[in-house]
């Protein structure tokens, strides 16, 4: 008989997720009953109303505004709202204008990738009890000094304990070895201070952080000085080594230990990303554009992105293209169960994220640098590349990223140009209109603007987390999380850590999704 699992909240991130699952009895292989999800509804449980509230504004105020969609990738919205604005002026960056808000960018994405795994993910994994005990004992100190004496600190400096996740403390839950699992607790502390340096990083040409004030259509209004050059470089170095000593090798060794999870929570497997991080004027991205469907890549098609309401919380027409779409909050609507729109491509839900920007890259025809990093991965894990579509896959390629941006951060840094200008000089259009792609930490972010009168007349985002989490379009096609959930196997439904795992895997963020 079919009974019902509901994860809330869901996150560790901003906003409000709950996920509703429909379970069967189910004989496990060590002949206990376990529960299958036979199917998932994902709800966004609030409405924010930025598409509602930004029409009638000054177009130079909308960046400032969408930034305000969320503290964790402030920097996305104000780009994608940017280059809106951009194309709708005719003008394009300046050289150090293009390299600053890349590494306003990479910066912010950085701090994200790390707020994922060791905020969000390790609570899923690790055992902070296990970790506190083994270290008030001082019986690991000997094994793994270095794990004994973070953790120490750690309790002694007042963090406390992470927060614990919907089964933390159920025993039988937690595998690691005492060592590693002391070692990522401890690691848990030390991203804290990685990710202040991140938030830095973005802060020394950003202006501020969280919602930076320097960001402007044509570049970043922020001058490129020596100082400021090397100040973020000393930044930059500390947070390499940390992604590259640290980081990666953890996700890999935790992967290691609870390898059913190249296996679970795959989905669909259709991917789309906008490409990110522009590297000339020309539009030639570090990571191109396109999608999979099917198992094969496909150029990109602005123009295939619609967005389906049925089941959504508003009572604007269905299937509007971006461009046109509207949001008329309708909280009485009949069937529906959520606030989150349902964007689709050619009517196919679509996964967003690292995992959709490294394995289209991967699949491309095109050069990529994404190929060999995946390769090497792939080999040290000793996985094909169709295990990607799963909850290590997303959480392998986020890693990958996070090296990979941290690279390209050090290149951009180095081809600043002290004295030059950071900004280009424009004017608002009276009537105008434009949209801006960029690829957020957790996917492809895409804001649509029309200027009539001087003042935005239409405003729309369609937001990564709104991807990942749509509820089901006009079709009844559930969205691509509440797919990955289907046939999930929980040990036991009073603890539906397995769900958790899954979600979470793909780092959504509600207050992001609803907008
Ligand atoms: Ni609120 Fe965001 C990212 C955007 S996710 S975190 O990354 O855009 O929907
Ligand atoms: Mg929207």
């Amino acid at each position: 008989m079919a009974a019902q699992v509901v994860l809330s909240p869901v996150t560790r991130i901003e906003g409000h997720l709950v996920v509703w699952t429909e379970v069967e009895p189910v004989r496990q292989s060590d002949g206990r009953i376990g529960h299958r999800i036979i199917q998932a509804r994902c709800q966004g449980e609030m409405f924010r109303g930025f598409e509602v509230l930004l029409p009638g504004r000054d177009p130079l105020d909308a960046h400032q505004i969408v930034q305000r969609i969320c503290g964790v990738c402030p920097i996305s919205h104000g780009l994608a709202s940017i280059k809106a604005q951009e194309a709708a002026y005719g003008i394009r960056p300046t050289r150090n204008g293009r390299r600053l808000q890349n590494l306003i960018l990479a910066a912010n994405l950085l701090q994200s990738h790390l707020l994922h795994f060791y905020q969000f993910v390790l609570p899923d994994y690790v055992d902070w009890d296990a970790a506190r005990v083994a270290c008030e004992k001082g019986a690991l100190l000997a094994q793994s000094p270095g794990a004994g004496r973070a953790i120490a600190k750690l309790l002694a400096c007042g963090h406390g304990a992470p927060p614990t996740s919907v089964s933390a403390g159920r025993a039988g839950r937690y595998r690691l070895d005492p060592v590693l699992n002391t070692t990522l607790a401890a690691h848990w502390a030390e991203a804290l201070a990685m990710r202040r340096i991140a938030h830095e990083m973005a802060a020394i040409f950003g202006a501020r952080m969280p919602h930076s004030t320097s960001l402007v259509p044509g570049g970043c209004t922020q001058s490129v000085t020596v100082e400021r050059v090397e100040s973020h470089r000393v930044r930059l170095e500390r947070l390499r080594s940390f992604i590259d000593d640290i980081f990666l090798p953890d996700v890999v060794a935790l992967a290691r230990a609870f390898p059913e999870y190249w296996h679970l929570g795959g989905g669909y497997g259709h991917l789309l990303t906008y490409g990110s991080f522009d590297l000339d004027e020309a539009g030639e991205k570090l990571l191109g554009a396109g999608v999979i469907i099917g198992g094969r890549w496909e150029p990109l098609d602005i123009k295939a992105v619609t967005e389906e309401v049925r089941y959504t919380w508003v009572s604007s027409p269905s299937k509007l293209h971006p461009s046109q779409g509207r949001t008329q909050p309708e909280s009485q609507k009949p069937d529906a169960y959520s606030w989150i729109k349902a964007p689709r491509y050619r009517g196919l839900p679509m996964e967003v994220g690292p995992l959709a920007r490294w394995l289209v890259n991967y699949h491309s025809p095109l050069p990529s640098p994404a190929k060999p990093e995946l390769e090497k991965l792939l080999a040290m894990v000793g996985m094909g590349p169709e295990r990607l579509v799963s909850v290590w896959g997303r959480i392998v390629c986020r890693a990958l990223e996070a090296r990979l941006i941290a690279r390209h951060a050090a290149q951009w840094l180095g081809e600043l140009e002290p004295g030059r200008p950071s900004a280009q000089p424009f004017q608002v259009v009276r009537n105008g209109s434009g949209y801006g792609l960029v690829e957020a930490p957790r996917g492809a972010l895409g804001h649509w603007l029309e200027i009539r009168d001087g003042k935005i007349h239409h405003y729309q985002c369609v937001v990564p987390t709104t991807w990942n989490c749509s509820p089901r379009d006009d079709a009844g096609q559930p969205g691509p999380v509440e797919k990955a959930l289907e046939g999930l196997e929980l040990a036991d439904p009073q603890c539906p850590i397995e769900a958790g795992r899954v979600v979470r895997s793909f780092d959504p963020c509600l207050a992001c999704a609803v907008h």
